[in-house]
């Protein structure tokens, strides 16, 4: 009998069964189109991975209770393939859905799943296909009780840290895993944009070359910066061209794609009431770099001079800690939108775990993950990060860089929103006064909105301009 079924050959299942049977579990493989089966079991035989042909053979190899994984498309396939499965299953069974499903779906197919007697995962996988083939982080919510009988597939798959530990950790009910998995999505793009607005500030303003740039890359990966994107950005920058004497990277387009996990976040994040800028940031920078005039509208502006830099060193030195410090703000945001989701959804999210299982096998796997984990071990009802000791220190000493960097970008005319939003949300977490008194007193004026008084409990209401 099979262990484990896999529902969906495309790039994540195939790699994910692989792995899975790598492990020694006993894999089924089901596929919509048949020929996705066969072409893969012809490119990677393996005496672990079964294809079937049908759903309902497929089915019945599984030992009970079944456990099927589902990697198709997120949206309706997931809802379509639960359909099809739940006359062939029995209570007890367990399915899974490893995409990257909206949370809110899966509180919804959780529930529906549940009534019929039945267990239903939503499981936040990442870490793309090499992640899945050779070990990913991976984030399971769902009913705690039945996480027992898929808790040791999971952690022998998943990546292991540093320490051995498997970057797997139950997270949650229903909807907590994909939760995570959107917001770490959304971290994983203020992320990257910071590493680009890096990128334009060395070529733009350092004159480095491409060569220069991944060197650079490559020294920054040595020290407190060292994490997966950090290590791919100094090879992209090695890499030349097949078809010309050009980097690879300047035959690129200059337009980013986006899938549906970072417009998420942002959307959950406004639901929430949380300030997550530089994620907002980072996903309006995706789609500027989409608008069609862009290159009439240069033409159309005057150039600016780009500002002068003291020297190399500095620069290249300012850039660094500026990453660092923009980064830690960034994991801030998001951290705070997870911790208000924990008590919105009622998840009692792990959010020091959370951090631990980031730390390999994802994109936005990072030495500085083990020291949010560390925040919240000191101190597990930690209300921000930003207010833990280390993280304090740290910003504090690399802010002049991140502010100086900032501004000589924009001087320049060279578009920093993630680091300009860092900044303005630094300024706004950690000043007294942010201007909100004025913005009561109109609110008060035009609609008698009443305001609080600072000498007097109570709101008050007062006719303006009588
Ligand atoms: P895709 O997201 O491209 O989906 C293709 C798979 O879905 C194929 O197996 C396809 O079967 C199946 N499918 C579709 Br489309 N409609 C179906 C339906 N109505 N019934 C049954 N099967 C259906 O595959 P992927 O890139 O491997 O990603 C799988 C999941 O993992 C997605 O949710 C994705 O967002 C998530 N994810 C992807 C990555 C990544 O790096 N690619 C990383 C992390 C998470 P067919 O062959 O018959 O068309």
């Amino acid at each position: 009998m099979n262990q484990i079924g896999i529902i969906g050959l495309a790039v994540m299942g195939r790699s994910l069964a692989l792995n899975m049977a790598d492990h020694g579990y006993k894999v089924a493989g089901y596929n919509r189109s048949y020929e996705v089966t066969k072409q893969m079991v012809e490119k990677n035989p393996h005496e672990n991975f079964i294809p079937y042909e049908t759903l309902e053979e497929f089915v019945k190899s599984l030992e009970k209770p079944r456990k099927v994984m589902l990697m198709v498309k997120a949206g309706k396939a997931v809802d379509a393939v639960i359909e099809q499965l739940l006359p062939l299953l029995e209570n007890g069974d367990i399915i899974m859905d490893g995409g990257n499903s909206f949370f809110e779906d899966t509180i919804r197919r959780e529930a529906y799943v549940k009534r019929q007697g039945l267990h239903y995962f939503g499981i936040g996988i990442s870490g793309g296909e090499e992640g899945a083939r050779k070990g990913p982080s991976i984030m399971p919510g769902g009913d705690c009780e039945a996480y027992e009988e898929i808790r040791s597939i999971l952690e022998n798959i998943a990546a292991k840290s540093e320490d051995g530990t498997p970057c797997c950790t139950y997270i949650g009910e229903n909807g907590a895993g994909h939760y995570v998995k959107m917001v770490h999505n959304g971290i994983e793009y203020a992320d990257m944009q910071l590493i680009a607005e890096a990128y334009l500030v060395l070529k733009h303003i350092g004159k480095f070359n491409n060569q220069e740039i991944g060197k650079i890359f490559e020294e920054y990966q040595k020290g407190e910066l060292s994490s997966f994107l950090i290590r791919i950005t100094s090879e992209i920058f090695q890499e030349m061209d097949d078809m010309s004497t050009q980097s690879l990277v300047d035959m690129i387009k200059d337009s980013a794609q986006q899938k549906g996990t970072g417009r998420w976040t942002n959307m959950e994040a406004l639901k929430q009431g949380i300030d997550v800028s530089m994620i907002a940031a980072a996903g309006n920078a995706r789609l500027m770099s989409n608008k069609e005039t862009r290159k009439t509208a240069e033409e159309h502006y005057p150039r600016i001079k780009i500002a002068k830099i003291p020297n190399h060193e500095t620069l290249i030195e300012d850039v660094r800690k500026s990453l660092y410090a923009a980064k830690i703000i960034a994991y801030a945001q998001g951290f705070d939108l997870l911790k208000q989701a924990s008590t919105a959804y009622d998840w009692n999210l792990p959010l020091g775990k959370i951090a631990s299982i980031f730390r390999a096998g994802c994109i936005i796997q990072a030495k500085f993950l083990n020291d949010i984990t560390r925040a919240y071990e000191h101190e597990k009802n930690l209300s921000h990060l930003l207010l833990d000791e280390v993280f304090e220190k740290r910003v504090i000493s690399y802010e002049n860089a991140l502010r100086q960097i900032a501004a000589q970008a924009m001087l320049s005319g060279i578009p920093v929103p993630a680091m300009a939003n860092a900044i303005s949300y630094l300024d706004l977490f950690t000043k007294n006064h942010v201007g909100a008194n004025l913005i009561q007193a109109q609110r008060d004026y035009f609609g008698a909105h009443t305001f609080e008084r600072i000498d007097k409990d109570g709101s008050f209401h007062h006719e303006w301009g009588k």
